[in-house]
């Protein structure tokens, strides 16, 4: 009787149908006279199922009940390795003065990004579930990395993206523009945001140039990941980012200071400074980039993780500052994360010295 009013109920317009039963049920003695009966037997069969367990416990005994008891103990004499990791902000990146005077690669406000000392507690391999860059710091001031925009449709933004030889011209990676089947004429770029709450402008994506040797394996690996767009207008009140100064497929050199920037999924930016891993000395780099491709691309990352780009990061721009010249350069883009921050799986970046002679600047 209950089931068919519950069925009752589940057409709309019948819950008074519901109500009605359910009050019939109720007040009808016979049904109340079977519950009591259903229930007096539930409760048996309870009791004698316990009794039983108890009887096949104790004659099991000595071993059943002694090893389930231990059962506990067992996880508590476990040790829970904590580790503290300590990463100091390098020499490199403490005082920052950036040439207003370059023609790139300087913030034209001079206002300097400042770093902090970043301690971890760590309790081993602890998948994160962030989307963004991870084991950094917040971005709040929007003239901070001025050459940095976001690419994706009028609604939804998807790809990193950088200002690059002059203020109308962005690389990107192919890989993460064609993940998200990004194509002229609804592509976009916003700029100077650093969260959704301070959007400053967009400019329309005219042309997308991708590398013409631009490959793709199944396995994750992009090569000649790189893509140049070219903008409808000049972004107001930026420089574009310098590129490393001659063509290369040697630089960065391993362990080379280096800052990631990039909003993931999220609005936020946020800033995390990484080591450079060359695939061709760097095992941990390798096991993603075999020797054949670590002209094109390399790594940046630590053995114990826990600082490194995010699965929302595609695109994101590594820079380093170049202290001779006080200016920051740009030496990779994010073309594969491998593990967001987990230890040994570093991500992985096109090697933007490789492309320098690449040059679909000039061709309009
Ligand atoms: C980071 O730590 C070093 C060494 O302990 C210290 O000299 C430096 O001032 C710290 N930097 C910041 C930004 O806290
Ligand atoms: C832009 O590219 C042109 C052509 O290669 C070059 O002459 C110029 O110096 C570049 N400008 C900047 C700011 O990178
Ligand atoms: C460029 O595109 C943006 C966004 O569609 C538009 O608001 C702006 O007027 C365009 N500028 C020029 C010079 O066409
Ligand atoms: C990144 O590489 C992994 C394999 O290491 C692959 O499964 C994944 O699809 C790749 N992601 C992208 C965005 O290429
Ligand atoms: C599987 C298991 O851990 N068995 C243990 C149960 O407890 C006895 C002693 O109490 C051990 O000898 C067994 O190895």
């Amino acid at each position: 009787m209950l089931v068919s009013a519950n069925l009752n109920n589940a057409i709309p317009g019948s819950g008074r149908q519901y109500l009605n039963t359910k009050k019939e049920v109720i007040n009808d003695p016979s049904s109340a006279l079977l519950s009591l009966i259903a229930v007096a037997i539930g409760i048996f069969l309870i009791l004698l199922s316990m009794s039983l367990g108890l009887g096949l416990g104790i004659g099991l005994t000595p071993y059943g009940k002694k090893n389930a008891t231990l059962i506990p103990v067992t996880i508590t004499t476990t040790p829970i390795q904590t580790k503290v990791i300590v990463r100091l902000v390098p020499k490199l990146l403490q005082n920052i003065n950036c040439n207003l005077y370059s023609p790139c690669g300087c913030q034209t406000t001079g206002v300097d990004p400042v770093f902090r000392n970043m301690t971890f507690t760590t309790t081993g391999g602890r998948r994160r579930r962030h989307k963004r860059v991870v084991g950094g710091t917040k971005v709040t001031d929007s003239r901070l990395w001025p050459w940095l925009v976001r690419i994706g449709t009028k609604t939804v933004f998807y790809c990193h993206g950088m200002l690059v030889n002059s203020t109308s011209r962005v690389y990107a990676t192919v890989s993460c523009l064609r993940h998200h089947s990004l194509t002229v004429p609804e592509l976009y770029v916003d700029y100077q945001l650093t969260s959704a709450l301070y959007y400053t402008g967009r400019l329309k994506v005219l042309r997308v140039i991708q590398h013409p040797d631009y490959i793709s394996y199944g396995n994750g690996l992009h090569i000649n990941d790189l893509a140049l767009l070219v903008l409808n207008a000049s972004v107001p009140n930026s420089t574009p980012i310098c590129l490393p100064s001659i063509e290369s497929i040697f630089y960065p050199p391993d362990n080379t200071v280096a800052v990631l920037i990039g909003y993931g999924g999220s609005s936020q930016l946020n800033q995390v400074i990484l080591r450079t891993l060359e695939p061709d000395t760097n095992p941990l780099c390798s096991q993603f980039v075999s020797s054949s491709y670590s002209g094109e691309l390399f790594c940046a990352g630590f053995t114990a993780g826990l600082q490194d780009a995010c699965f929302d990061d595609l695109s994101a721009p590594l820079l380093q500052y170049d202290i001779v010249n006080r200016r920051w350069i740009l030496i990779g883009l994010v073309s594969n994360v491998t593990g967001c921050g987990m230890a040994n799986m570093p991500s992985v970046y096109t090697r933007v010295a490789a492309y320098v002679d690449w040059n679909p600047l000039l061709r309009k």
